[in-house]
């Protein structure tokens, strides 16, 4: 990369609005922005590396997925026994996301899977089948069980589920939110094997009075007090009798690795990840909403109405996420793939899911947004599974482009092109996955 690319990479990364004026040029006092021609289409295709065929069709404002992703200073691969190289985004607690290129089978292996810790897990287990777990509060006979019992005394079922963390996609808000900044890979999709939750609230016997859940896991805080607790999340009773909602055992055929919440942890797919409690060891069945640490504030709330985005926004006009919103990834080909010349055509694999919906259709673009096409959609192996997609687009000619995908979901809600509904903790950020490729000359 030469020089004066790099300097174009940097500009665009620290200075944005700066790097876009240049390139498609802005009148004065108007702020409109002309189409990419003249000096700004030269630096452009210079810096992307080749030719712009739909370089007209360029919307304003928005930086190119070649300098929006990638360039950005930062992540690090893991390295950590049986796990592959996915981006460490924090050391301490550890988190750590998948790049939608490495979210390309159709079950996420268990050494791909994301990473998302609050606190510092629990020391492994020595025995691991003697790991207790109760439930107690609004229930009849308060439950005390081994993993061993969990295995032995209930049906084991098994299902693939989509999970994804309450902050996927939190990097795509602007201006930027507190959190973690996720990109779209805080999110997978295992098979996960264990006995209902709905098996064990039965054999518990619920009250008329038990509405919510409240749960903890025996991980240790950051200030390494014994007495606070990490976080401990809960729903409401509904979603806790959800066929789907399991108490898990197995990850992917094996007993669940400690970092992804061994011996037992909690699977509530298509709601916000922290629901799902690594290191189960407990469940409190409460008579009104959990007020547990991660419940309150601005933690997983959205708006109930719009606010000015960075601004402080009202506690009480939030609601709780609860199911998470239609998204869609492109795992083949990776961002910043390099095609040899003479490709005509692209073959695309993906995923997509909708919290507690299904998806409907996923459509992809070459020309910055101003054609679709439909993808051929799977069926979920199982509800709650992400499905996957392919499609096959045309490029007419060598030169820079943009794949971009956008998914539907069973109301015929879409991804909005930019992050929408901002709120101070960045939730329920699903804008439309964008990966640049140049097809060289
Ligand atoms: N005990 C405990 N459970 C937890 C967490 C945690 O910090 N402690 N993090 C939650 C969050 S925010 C997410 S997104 C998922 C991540 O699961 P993973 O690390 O297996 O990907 O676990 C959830 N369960
Ligand atoms: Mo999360």
């Amino acid at each position: 990369m030469s020089l004066r690319e790099r300097g174009f990479f940097e500009l665009y990364r620290n200075d944005p609005e700066r790097a876009d004026a240049l390139v498609f040029g802005r009148r004065a006092g108007i702020g409109r922005r002309g189409f990419l021609q003249g000096a700004g289409l030269t630096a452009m295709g210079a810096a992307v590396g080749g030719l712009i065929p739909f370089a007209d069709r360029m919307p304003g404002g928005f930086i190119p997925a070649a300098f929006a992703q990638g360039a950005a200073a930062g992540p690090k691969p893991l390295k950590m026994d049986g796990k592959a190289e996915i981006m460490v985004i924090q050391e301490r607690p550890l988190n750590a996301e998948t790049p939608e290129h490495m979210l390309d089978d159709d079950v996420t292996p268990n050494a791909k899977y994301f990473i998302r810790n609050n606190g510092l897990p629990p020391d492994p287990a020595a025995d691991p089948k003697a790991w207790k777990f109760k439930i107690d509060g609004e229930v009849n006979t308060p439950l005390e069980l081994t993993a061993g019992e969990l295995e032995s005394r209930f049906t084991q079922v098994s299902y693939k589920l989509q999970l994804e963390c309450g902050g996927n996609g939190r990097s795509f808000f602007s201006p930027e939110t507190r959190g973690n900044q996720w990109g779209n890979g805080a999110a997978g999709c295992a098979e996960w094997t264990g006995v209902r939750l709905r098996d064990l609230l039965q054999a518990a016997g619920l009250k008329s009075s038990a509405i919510y859940t409240g749960h903890y896991g025996s991980d240790i805080h950051l200030s390494g007090n014994p007495q606070q607790v990490t976080i401990s999340r809960g729903m409401r009773i509904a979603k806790a009798m959800d066929e789907h909602t399991i108490v898990a055992l197995r990850m992917n055929g094996v007993p669940i690795p400690r970092i992804h919440g061994g011996p037992v942890r909690l699977v509530v797919p298509g709601w916000a990840g922290s629901l799902s409690a690594k290191w189960l060891s407990r469940i409190w069945i409460r008579d009104k909403e959990h007020d547990g640490s991660g419940m309150g504030g601005f933690s997983y709330r959205t708006m109930k109405t719009p606010m000015v985005p960075g601004g402080k926004g009202d506690e009480k006009d939030t609601q709780i996420l609860e199911s998470m919103p239609v998204r869609s990834i492109i795992s083949n080909p990776a961002n910043g793939a390099e095609l040899p010349d003479g490709t005509r055509q692209l073959n695309l694999r993906g995923a997509a899911w909708a919290g507690d919906k299904s998806v409907q259709a996923v459509h992809v673009s070459t020309d910055y947004g101003t054609s679709w096409q439909p993808t051929r959609l799977s069926a979920p192996a199982n509800r709650f599974a992400w499905q996957r997609w392919t499609a096959t687009v045309a490029l007419p000619s060598a030169g820079y482009y943009e794949i971009w995908a956008r998914a539907t979901d069973a109301d015929g809600k879409m991804q909005p092109h930019v992050a929408g509904n901002w709120n101070p903790q960045g939730y329920g950020g699903n804008p439309l996955h964008r990966v640049a490729v140049l097809v060289k000359a």
